[in-house]
């Protein structure tokens, strides 16, 4: 098997160790490696591929179009590799990576199936030690932690959830083997992107669908189709260089720019024909159809009862309908769902909602669900609720920096970064794609790779300054976090029970987690501070 582990397994320290293999950390190994630095990888998982290893069930697929989900590193890859559709399945999202792992050698810096349990920083040696679940401890002068910000997976405490004695699974560690619904009474509990995005699938296949809605939430048709028209295809290619220039420029990493117009500035016919026109895009790009419809609550409203009225034309029972419209939060303020059928799928005689805010669930018995009216006997039950997002990978960790502080401590009332790069304490520690930079919020790919950019800028200065260590100051990350929380503030996002707030995990903190002002604009923030001689950073 090729997934299983080629390197070397005797202890070694090396320049620096990558702790994840998924999209950001298989970008940083291949930077690091080309500035010539020695890198040894961790990875839990048999494979590559980080998110797009675990979720592989039945529906998954990325919501960004293929063509802007991969890497821009590699002009040659660009050119021949051709996506299939216009939204990846995460079956080929993950043979793309494991072909640029393959083609660029990545899978031999990586000790697989390893979960790093813990990474101490030693002040006298300026070294970090990585120690593992398979008691191996590596040293290494910097770390980067690509642990994924949706990959601590979540299962809720309910009671009883372990008695169930039928098939359980939870959508983000999704089995390798192929799971069949034929004839089986499926119970899923959850209805964020990977319910909405199973459930229609399963339901083909299901005797029956039991779906345990505790929140509604908006979605989208993705508008997918196949990318087999060979003239767009060179027409894309041709113009990769200005399609990622213009992504780099967007709020949001992808080639896409709201309408030039508020909401509210345009008349009732003008709004309806950018909804229209947003609409057959298909996505979760809706939200940004005009620029103040995540900040203002009438623009949002109208947006909210575009996508009502949608909900309606596609569900027969008006009063499924009902339950099937979100009430709790402004559209676009927890990530909009990007579906294929979700909704059509309650019109099937075999998918039955139940309502979690009128009947919740009492129990999780033997052979099903048991709620405040009913028991809902199963023969399988999927989790499809979600991830102790972008904090609970490194929670996880037991990460020490300087003088023995935990991360978890200097966590403690939410993530306190600089440029979501870096952690006061935390020398030469790096954070990929997390809190307090633009991440879920942005195209991930073009994400990772600005970010491992600028880590490798960051050391070549380091060479050039004959310097041991690179540490965020304490007023840096102090007016980060204002900056951050003030970003937020300006919109409506703080307004959402949604995981971007930690509001999905009993006890953690409530903070707007991602950083807000836009991919484009944090780029430019992270390229004047690198201008600036690593303005923030204490160096020495
Ligand atoms: O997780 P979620 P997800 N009892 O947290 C429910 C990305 N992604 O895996 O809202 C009953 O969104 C919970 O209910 P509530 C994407 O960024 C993308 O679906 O807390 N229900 C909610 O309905 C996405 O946002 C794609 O009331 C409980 C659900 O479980 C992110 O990953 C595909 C419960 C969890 O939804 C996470 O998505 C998949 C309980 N005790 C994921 N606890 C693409 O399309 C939780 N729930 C690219």
């Amino acid at each position: 098997d090729k997934d299983v582990n080629t390197v070397d397994t005797h202890t070694r320290d090396v320049d620096a160790v990558v702790i994840g293999a998924g999209i950001s950390g298989l970008y940083a190994v291949y930077k690091l490696r080309a500035r010539g630095m020695s890198v040894h990888g961790f990875e839990s998982a048999a494979g590559v591929g980080g998110t797009w290893f675990h979720n592989r069930y039945p529906g998954a697929r990325c919501d960004v179009e293929s063509i802007d989900y991969s890497y821009s590193f590699d002009e040659d890859l660009q050119q021949e590799w051709t996506w299939s559709e216009r939204f990846a399945t995460q079956e080929e999202i993950l043979a793309y990576l494991e072909h640029v792992a393959d083609r660029h050698d990545l899978r031999s810096a990586f000790e697989f199936l390893t979960r790093v349990v813990s990474t101490v920083y030693d002040e006298d040696s300026g070294l970090w030690t990585v120690t593992t679940d398979t008691g191996r401890s590596v040293t290494a002068r910097f770390c980067i932690m690509a642990t994924g910000v949706l990959s601590a997976t979540n299962r809720p405490d309910i009671p009883g959830r372990d008695s169930f004695t039928g098939e359980s699974y939870h959508t983000g560690e999704w089995p390798h083997d192929p799971v069949d619904f034929a004839g089986k009474r499926v119970g899923v509990i959850g209805t964020g992107s990977s319910g909405i995005q199973s459930i229609p699938v399963i339901a083909q296949e299901a005797e029956q669908v039991v779906v345990f809605q505790r929140s509604p939430n908006y979605s989208i048709p993705a508008g997918n189709r196949p990318l087999s028209d060979d003239e767009q295809i060179a027409e894309v290619k041709a113009t990769y260089p200005e399609r990622r220039r213009l992504a780099r420029l967007s709020g949001g990493g992808t080639p896409f720019t709201p309408y030039p117009k508020g909401a509210m500035e345009v008349d009732e016919a003008e709004r309806r024909r950018v909804y229209d026109e947003w609409w057959q895009r298909g996505g979760y790009l809706f939200a940004k159809a005009f620029p103040d419809q995540t900040a203002s609550i009438e623009a949002n409203d109208s947006a909210r009862e575009y996508v009502e009225s949608k909900i309606r034309d596609m569900v027969n029972d008006p009063k499924i309908a009902d339950q099937l419209i979100p009430t709790d939060h402004p559209i676009g303020t927890k990530r909009i769902v990007t579906d294929d059928g979700y909704f059509e799928a309650f019109n099937r005689d075999n998918v039955a909602l139940v309502n979690l805010r009128r009947t919740p669930i009492a129990e999780i018995t033997a052979d099903g669900v048991r709620t405040s009216d009913s028991h809902y006997p199963l023969d399988m039950l999927i989790f499809a609720t979600g991830f102790d997002a972008m904090t609970g990978a490194l929670s996880r960790i037991d990460i020490r920096g300087r003088n023995g502080r935990t991360l978890r401590e200097e966590w403690a009332a939410g993530p306190r970064t600089y440029l979501g790069l870096a952690s006061h304490g935390f020398p030469n520690m790096f954070f990929m794609v997390g809190a307090g930079s633009p991440s879920v919020l942005a195209n991930m790919v073009l994400m990772a790779e600005q970010q491992v950019d600028w880590i490798s800028d960051c050391l070549d200065h380091l060479d050039e300054h004959n310097a041991r260590s690179i540490e965020a100051g304490e007023q840096a990350v102090d007016e980060w976090g204002a900056e951050c929380n003030e970003k937020a503030a300006g919109t409506l996002f703080p307004s959402a029970n949604s995981w971007y707030m930690g509001a999905n995990i009993p006890g953690k903190p409530r903070v707007f987690m991602p950083y807000i002002g836009g991919f484009a604009n944090y780029g430019n923030i992270c390229a004047e501070v690198a201008a600036a001689g690593y303005k923030g950073f204490d160096i020495v």
